[in-house]
């Protein structure tokens, strides 16, 4: 029994056999790769960066995974994944002059992949991997399918199309990016082909009690503490649903990085019974909001977030912005009323 994933329909044959062929040729001629995830990475992005950073390893090819932030950061849930000892952040970035070929993973555009956009610039070949519907694109394949309900998908697909084995180490990255990004296959883009996928990783011998368990039910005293705060200023926004809340430099200081990303306090605003869309504000350290954003009606937060210059799903979504806090919640509300 097979279901044919939706996103297959969605690719080329061309641009696939070209994306192989790339793949191919750096494993045949040991070629330096770097694999790189969005900044701030999900378990789809480093999941699938990592899934494959393994499978070029134990082929032949030199592969770096990467992430092109300064600190690099990795959330505690994914840090034990297979292979994140090996990523580096943007002051291990190999020089562009020793890089044979850039693969992005999960990001929609150039400036999602940080400082290893520099790639980009130096002109290094670059292979695109994403399943975003909205975005600039870039590189000089693109495999790109809407359709899939991760990243990790498509990251499987090259890997079958190579016939590189998937060990257990590959398919516990590959789960990460699939239970995640598909909240624990709750979301609508679960179908039947993402139920055959999951199973599929299980057989192959993903470590998916312990892997869930670090993901979903595993969180430090200080990060609950902070999950209280921002829960403690939780403001509703009748007329558009909207639930939003903030935290503050303080109290991520005070954390010491727990919280290394906003998702998990997003996500528990979005089960707010009224609510159709959540955001949760975090200062960066340079100053500007992290905004992370969810919808679970119609309200289409990837449309929101390409407005205010980020980019994302129609349910979740996220940009960077500055200002005063008021006034940015101001104009997110502005938004959804002219909607
Ligand atoms: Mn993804």
């Amino acid at each position: 029994m097979s279901t044919l994933a939706p996103w297959r329909d969605e690719v080329e044959d061309r641009e696939l056999a070209r994306a192989t062929a790339q793949l191919r040729r750096a494993i045949d001629d040991h070629q330096r790769v770097v694999v790189a995830a969005h900044v701030a990475p999900d378990g789809d992005a480093l999941g699938g960066a990592l899934a494959l950073h393994l499978a070029l390893t134990d082929a032949g090819a030199r592969s770096v995974p990467v992430v092109g932030e300064d600190p690099l950061v990795l959330p505690s849930s994914l840090a034990a994944l297979p292979g994140a000892d090996q990523v580096r952040g943007q002051a291990g970035l190999p020089p562009a002059s020793e890089v044979d070929l850039l693969v992005s993973i999960d990001a929609a555009s150039p400036d999602r992949i940080g400082a290893a956009s520099d790639y980009l610039d130096a002109q290094v070949p670059t292979l695109m991997v994403d399943h975003h519907a909205r975005g600039t694109g870039f590189g000089d394949v693109r495999l790109v399918a809407p359709g899939a309900a991760a990243t990790v998908q498509l990251v499987a697909g090259l890997l079958d199309e190579l016939e590189l084995p998937v060990t257990p180490s590959v398919a516990t990255c590959l789960y990460a990016g699939l239970v995640t990004d598909t909240g624990r296959f709750g979301h609508a883009s679960t179908d039947a082909s993402v139920m055959e996928f999951g199973a599929r990783l299980l057989a192959a011998g993903a470590d998916h009690v312990e892997l869930t368990r670090r993901l979903f039910d595993e969180r430090s005293i200080e990060e609950l503490q902070l999950v209280g705060r921002a829960l403690a200023r939780l403001t509703y926004v009748p007329d558009v649903a909207l639930v939003h809340t903030h935290l503050t430099h303080q109290e991520l200081d005070a954390s010491e990085g727990e919280l290394a990303d906003t998702e998990g306090i997003v996500d528990l605003l979005r089960s707010a019974e009224d609510a159709e869309v959540a955001v949760v504000l975090k200062p960066a350290p340079d100053g500007t909001w992290r905004v992370s954003m969810r919808s679970t009606g119609q309200a289409d937060v990837g449309a929101l977030a390409t407005a205010f210059g980020g980019g994302g799903h129609a349910a979740a979504a996220g940009f960077s912005a500055t200002g005063e806090q008021d006034e940015l919640i101001g104009r997110i509300v502005a938004w959804l009323r002219a909607r």
